[in-house]
């Protein structure tokens, strides 16, 4: 940076002090002339006072012819420092009396003979000297001339003094100005780059800022220029990648820009969850498997569109058989589009890093659900182990320095920075898939600062909502030293900026040409359930964990029935459940309520027809949940809390019918987007029953006219638009990183060569 402020100030300096030289060689022989016309007045007046003074006696001694007399006066006289030597000639021009010193040469200083001006100044071998005359007379009768002699070599002296004064007084200038120069200069670079810097970093914040407070005013048309053009780049971005509706985002989109603005780069991939489980069946054969969970069915469809390496925890029972001796297996088994890289765990590392610390510490801590959290040193210390082997896994699948790493959800808090350690270039994209709480609550983990730090190694945090991003942000503020830009939403600690984003998360527009008509859907689903046609069915699927307002929404069916009598026999709740973390005593004890309270109701009910809840606590494919979604009139999500939920959002997406109506909790990331769907409070088990009977009774026209617009919101913001606006901000940060360093290196350049 000093460099390039130096540079600048060269450019000025040089021609500076070839005027100012320039200058000091003209003005000083112009002093030198006036210091000479000034001292030469001035001998000529002293010269006259002294001749007045010496005139009467010398007058009364030429007289007198008393040649003593007029020594001893002549030499009285040139006692004085300045006169040199004094002469008398007499009329006749000759020279009669003069002091030793009286330089021969000068006779009676006559007229020359070329009948020129005498000049007061002659310059004698001896040096300069000044020569006057008075006339000495008697009456009106001239005796004769008195010529006086003044040394003139203190004006040399002074001359040369002058010289070296006003050539001092130039070069000082020189370097006041220099100086002044180069700090100014220097500063205004500073404040131009740190302008810079803002509008690079605020291109990728919430706003276009204003430039820094640094910059100095000078430079605003230049940095308003730059942000004219970034804003210009934003723009055709955003064109291009559909943000104004016109083209929906699709596989296609999200690999065309991944091609175009990370091109060349890879993607690697980091979750516990493994997108496909390869278990041995009781026959001796290996299956398949897809895992029930939101996360996997979000990031799936973002590594097909594309490919990379999805680093995983292998923990199917024949998983370790088919992966090839790098731990690899290519996915999706039927046709390949990516590498899976399984990474195995111990069962103590198991217990300790992912049902311990991950989900009896940071699930229950992150969910307002009044599940108390569980922190042990022993979990906390293999989920340290944990991070770190997977780490390294990310390392060694590194074919570069700089490749982009998707890092999944809680279990990972600490492996961004594990891997920025290693990869200092590597673009990090963290997404929390569960909420963030606030700051007090999350005060409560007793290795908060250890997570936060963990988490700041990223270079991109993504979160569902604006509520959680604002959650981490105070949070952060609350309990590490660092810079937090709220506007720009970045956060600055140890030297390193992370963005802290909101990309609501969402699922693939499916495309099932085999899947039967709503009609048939209705049918086949009744018949299968053995209840008449005519049943209204309302329907839930969720993995069985206490976050998902299971209980509550059983009550609300409860409720619903005793509020309208009329239902019962006539209406069941189909709950899908599949079994999750059912290691866990927390879990176990859910289970069991969750199968006691369907029970009880269904007891309740009994002898009236259909039970009022249908139960079934397992997996599901895809196509018999959508199969479900397509017969039900009703789809119940009623989570106590949840990040985004993407049931509701399948919900949407299986009714092309446009039929249907979605009952969802106000507690769920989703229900900030799905504004016409019937948002409740779980709590108000009341408000739940009537938002379901309404659904049930909802007449067509307003189920189309909700359905329509919340089924286009979903389809145009899709999982590729999550992935691809992280990607698209990942990107955008690598080409301002690129820019940056470019800065950093010419300011390093420039450095040296001042060195
Ligand atoms: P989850 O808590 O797993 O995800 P959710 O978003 O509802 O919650 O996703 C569950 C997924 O599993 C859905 O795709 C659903 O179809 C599937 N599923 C549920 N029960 C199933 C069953 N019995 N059989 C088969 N499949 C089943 C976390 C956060 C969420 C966030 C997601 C994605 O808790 O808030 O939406 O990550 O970020």
């Amino acid at each position: 940076m000093l460099s390039r402020s130096f540079k600048l100030s060269l450019r000025f300096i040089l021609p500076l002090a070839i005027l100012l030289s320039l200058f000091a060689y003209i003005v000083v022989p112009l002093m030198d002339n006036l210091t000479l016309r000034w001292s030469v007045r001035d001998l000529d007046n002293r010269s006259q006072l002294l001749a007045s003074t010496l005139q009467l006696p010398l007058r009364e001694y030429v007289q007198a012819n008393d040649r003593v007399r007029i020594k001893r006066l002549f030499d009285s006289a040139v006692q004085d420092e300045r006169l040199f030597a004094l002469g008398y000639c007499d009329s006749n021009g000759q020279l009669r009396y003069q002091t030793a010193s009286y330089p021969a040469s000068l006779g009676c200083w006559n007229e020359p003979a070329d009948g020129s001006k005498r000049r007061s100044l002659v310059r004698l071998p001896r040096g300069p000297v000044h020569v006057a005359e008075t006339l000495i007379q008697d009456d009106a009768n001239v005796l004769g001339r008195l010529i006086l002699v003044h040394d003139m070599s203190f004006i040399e002296r002074r001359s040369a003094e002058t010289t070296k004064y006003v050539l001092g007084f130039f070069a000082l200038l020189a370097v006041a100005i220099s100086a002044l120069t180069l700090v100014v200069s220097h500063l205004s670079w500073r404040g131009w780059l740190a302008g810079v810097k803002d509008v690079l970093r605020g291109q990728l914040g919430r706003s276009a800022r204003a430039p820094s407070a640094a910059a100095s005013p000078e430079m605003d048309p230049l940095i308003g220029e730059l942000r004219g053009l970034l804003e210009e780049y934003h723009e055709e971005r955003q064109r291009s990648s559909g943000e104004s509706g016109a083209a929906d985002w699709a596989p296609e989109k999200l690999k065309s820009l991944l091609q175009q603005d990370l091109a060349g780069d890879e993607v690697l991939v980091v979750s516990n969850r493994e997108p496909y489980i390869h278990d041995a069946a009781a026959d001796g054969t290996v299956r398949v498997r897809r895992p029930a969970s939101g996360l996997v069915t979000a990031v799936e469809a973002v590594m097909r569109a594309c490919s990379g390496t999805w680093i995983a925890h292998g923990a199917g029972s024949a998983d370790k058989e088919t992966v090839d001796r790098n731990d690899h297996v290519p996915v999706p088994p039927d046709n390949p589009r990516y590498t899976l890289r399984r990474v195995w765990l111990t069962k103590q590392e198991e217990q300790g890093y992912y049902y311990g610390f991950a989900n009896e510490g940071l699930w229950p801590l992150c969910h307002i659900a009044h599940v108390r959290p569980v922190f042990r040193s022993s979990d906390w210390a293999e989920y340290v182990k944990v991070n770190r082997r997977f780490a390294d896994a990310v390392i060694a699948e590194a074919r570069s320095d700089n490749p982009v790493v998707l890092v999944q959800d809680y279990h990972f808090a600490l492996l961004p920075r594990m891997v920025r350690e290693a990869l200092p270039k590597a673009t990090i994209i963290t997404f929390w898939h569960i909420p963030w709480p606030n700051s007090e609550s999350f005060g409560i983990c007793p290795w908060r600062e250890e997570i936060l730090d963990g988490m700041l190694g990223s270079t991109i945090l993504g979160f569902h909502t604006p509520f959680h991003r604002k959650n981490f942000l105070d949070t952060v503020d609350r309990y590490l030293e660092t810079r937090i830009e709220q506007e720009a939403s970045t956060i600055s600690y140890g030297g390193e900026l992370t963005q802290v984003e909101d990309y609501p998360i969402s699922i693939a527009w499916p495309d099932y040409p085999d899947i039967a008509p709503v009609e048939q859907c209705h049918r086949e689903i009744r018949d299968y359930l053995g209840v008449p046609p005519d049943h209204l069915l309302a329907f839930g699927v969720d993995r069985l964990d206490y976050t998902k307002g299971i209980l509550e929404r059983f009550q609300a069916v409860e409720r619903m029935l005793q509020l309208h009598p009329g239902m019962v026999g006539h209406f069941s709740l189909v709950q899908i459940a599949a079994p999750s973390r059912s290691d866990l005593e927390e879990y176990m004890s859910f289970e069991q309520r969750v199968r006691q309270l369907a029970a009880a109701i269904n007891e309740r009910y009994a002898g009236a027809g259909a039970p009022p809840i249908i139960l079934k606590i397992e997996h599901h494919e895809q196509e018999d949940l959508q199969r479900y979604f397509r017969a039900s009139e009703v789809c119940m999500v009623t989570s106590l809390h949840d990040g985004m939920n993407l049931v509701a959002k399948e919900y949407l997406a299986a009714r092309d019918d446009e039929g249907g109506a979605l009952v969802l909790s106000q507690f769920t990331g989703a229900a900030r987007e799905l504004h016409e769907a019937l948002i409740i409070n779980p709590y108000h088990i009341e408000q739940g029953a009537e938002a379901l009977y309404r659904g049930l009774t909802m007449p067509v026209s307003e189920q189309r006219e909700r359905m329509r617009a919340m089924r286009d919101r979903v389809r145009r913001f899709n999982v590729y638009r999550w992935a691809g606006h992280m990607l698209l901000d990942a990107a955008r940060l690598r080409k301002r990183e690129k820019v940056m360093q470019k800065i950093r290196a010419h300011s390093r350049g420039g450095l040296r060569r001042v060195g």
